[in-house]
């Protein structure tokens, strides 16, 4: 009895070994531990504020979070740029949209399109938007041209019209931050 106790305790415990060496071992896309974060600081003149939680999933980089301090029920264009650079007062220091592969603008949705570009953000009476978006063609932290770790995210003054070259007609930066 006590023999036969023994060897099943053993079998368990090397299974457990071999599943917990094998989630050890690193992935590609839809690693759990692949993520990044993007604190939005506000340009001069503008009240908005945020973090963004990044994390690689099979398709894109899933982005959470909360922007406040936008007008109240109001839709505004949210871009990866180029560049991961916040420092101008008006944020054109981040470039402009991301596109490794020299696409027009376009609907996110379309396959014309930057890899930076994403729908647009919608604010509620309180002036808040919750940001819960796939954004397909990037990656974080593959080191391939569509990674986005150290690029900027910008949140635009009006809305994205999806079409208008090279930006959407969104306006000016109100917020910036960099991917990290
Ligand atoms: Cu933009
Ligand atoms: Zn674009």
């Amino acid at each position: 009895m006590a023999h036969k106790f023994i060897h099943t305790a053993i079998i368990g415990i090397s299974g457990l070994a071999a599943f917990a060496s094998c989630a050890d071992t690193p992935t590609a896309a839809g690693k759990a531990d692949v993520g990044a974060k993007a604190e939005l600081k506000a340009t001069s003149g503008n009240g908005v504020s945020g973090t963004l939680t990044l994390t690689q999933q099979s398709g894109g980089v899933h982005i959470t979070g909360t922007i406040a301090g936008l007008t109240p029920n109001s839709t505004h264009g949210f871009h990866v740029h180029e560049k991961g650079d916040c420092s101008a007062p008006d944020a054109t220091s981040a470039g402009g949209h991301f596109n490794p592969e020299h696409h027009q603008h376009g609907n996110p949705a379309s396959e014309e399109r930057h890899a930076g570009d994403m729908p647009n953000v919608v604010s509620d009476a309180k002036g808040t938007a919750k940001v819960d978006i796939v954004a397909t063609g990037v990656t974080l932290r593959s080191g391939d041209a569509d990674d986005i770790v150290g690029k900027a995210i910008i949140v635009h003054q009006k809305a994205d019209d999806y079409k208008s070259q090279p930006s959407g007609n969104a306006g000016s930066r109100i917020a910036c931050a960099i991917i990290k």
